[in-house]
């Protein structure tokens, strides 16, 4: 892999749902060795620190949870997004997923300026397609998507710049979907796979499909890495587990993909609770896959399709 310039920025957000601890997040990043990982791979690694939250006099709202310090998060996730991706390729070491209403928003913005469309792979056992309106539990790490995506319902929120067409973004990894969320998406064109379409089919078609319009549109692609994309046997450390998620091996092949594709400019490593994990074990696991992602092999191997 060429060599890149990596910008790891730690977000200790913890404001996105009740369960506390995703906030420990960035510091079991930079124990596992995230940075030490990907600088053996030959990258130019700097490590940014933390992004400071940012004060707002926005009242709270029933019944979200913690709007006013969502939103001044937010806010400044988004401009640290953007600066860092003129510079390079930003990792954003959460913290939970509503760390995303900041990073979209911000990566969308360089997009603009850049003139080039902004892709989203979501790796994710949800769908995190709620809006302030539709969440059933106050959570706002269950909306990122639809903010991207433009719902409405986010008027407490900076207007989101360039709104992201469905065909813009993938889902991988489905396995629990709100009734609100299941019927918004219909009517989107955003690419879902459902774990049984990865049980009958394999997790490369989808994910090839998908490159291969990002290819297409010489586009930007955003990974948007939720540790409970992984089954909760492998990477205990979250606070809602859902069985039945990727295992090791389509985790790993996911990385390994993407890392032949060359089109990842941007990463966010999510909703890792170290207050929940066994002995680093997901923190440690979260490092690897993030190394396979950015150009660790067992052999290389040609870029394309079985020998
Ligand atoms: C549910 C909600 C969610 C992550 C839980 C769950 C959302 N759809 N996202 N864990 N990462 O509350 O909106
Ligand atoms: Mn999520
Ligand atoms: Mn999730
Ligand atoms: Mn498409």
């Amino acid at each position: 892999m060429t060599p890149r310039d990596v910008i790891l920025l730690g977000v200790p957000l913890d404001c996105g749902k009740r369960r506390q601890g995703c906030r420990m997040g960035p510091d079991a990043f930079r124990i596992a060795g995230l940075a030490e990982s990907l600088s053996e791979l030959g990258h130019r690694v700097r490590d940014d620190g933390n992004v400071a939250a940012q004060a707002t006099d926005l009242p709270d709202r029933e019944p979200l949870h913690a709007l006013g310090e969502t939103v001044g998060w937010t806010r400044a996730i988004a401009k640290a997004a953007e600066d860092a991706a003129k510079d390079g390729m930003p990792i954003f070491m959460g913290g939970d997923h509503a760390l995303s209403l900041g990073s979209l928003a911000g990566l969308a913005a360089h997009a603009q300026t850049a003139d080039r469309p902004l892709f989203v792979l979501w790796l994710d056992a949800h769908a995190d397609f709620n809006t302030p309106a539709t969440t059933e539990s106050g959570n706002l790490h269950g909306t990122p998507v639809a903010y991207a995506y433009g719902c409405k319902g986010f008027e407490d929120f900076p207007p989101f710049p360039a709104p992201i067409p469905g065909n813009q973004i993938a889902m991988i990894g489905l396995r629990s979907v709100d009734p609100a969320e299941r019927a918004a998406l219909a009517e989107t064109g955003i690419h879902l796979t459902d774990m049984r379409v990865i049980d009958e089919s394999g997790i490369k078609r989808p994910l090839a499909v998908f490159l291969d319009e990002v290819t297409k549109a010489n586009g930007l692609l955003h990974v948007s890495f939720d540790t409970d994309f992984l089954d909760p046997q492998i990477a205990p450390a979250v606070g809602t587990t859902v069985p039945g998620g990727a295992t090791m091996r389509e985790a790993h092949l996911v990385m390994e993909l993407l890392c032949d594709s060359g089109l990842v400019t941007s990463l966010d490593l999510v909703e890792l609770n170290p207050f929940l994990d066994h002995a680093g074990q997901t923190a440690q696991l979260m490092v690897d896959l993030t190394a396979s992602l950015m150009g660790r092999r067992i052999f290389d191997r040609p870029t394309r399709g079985p020998q």
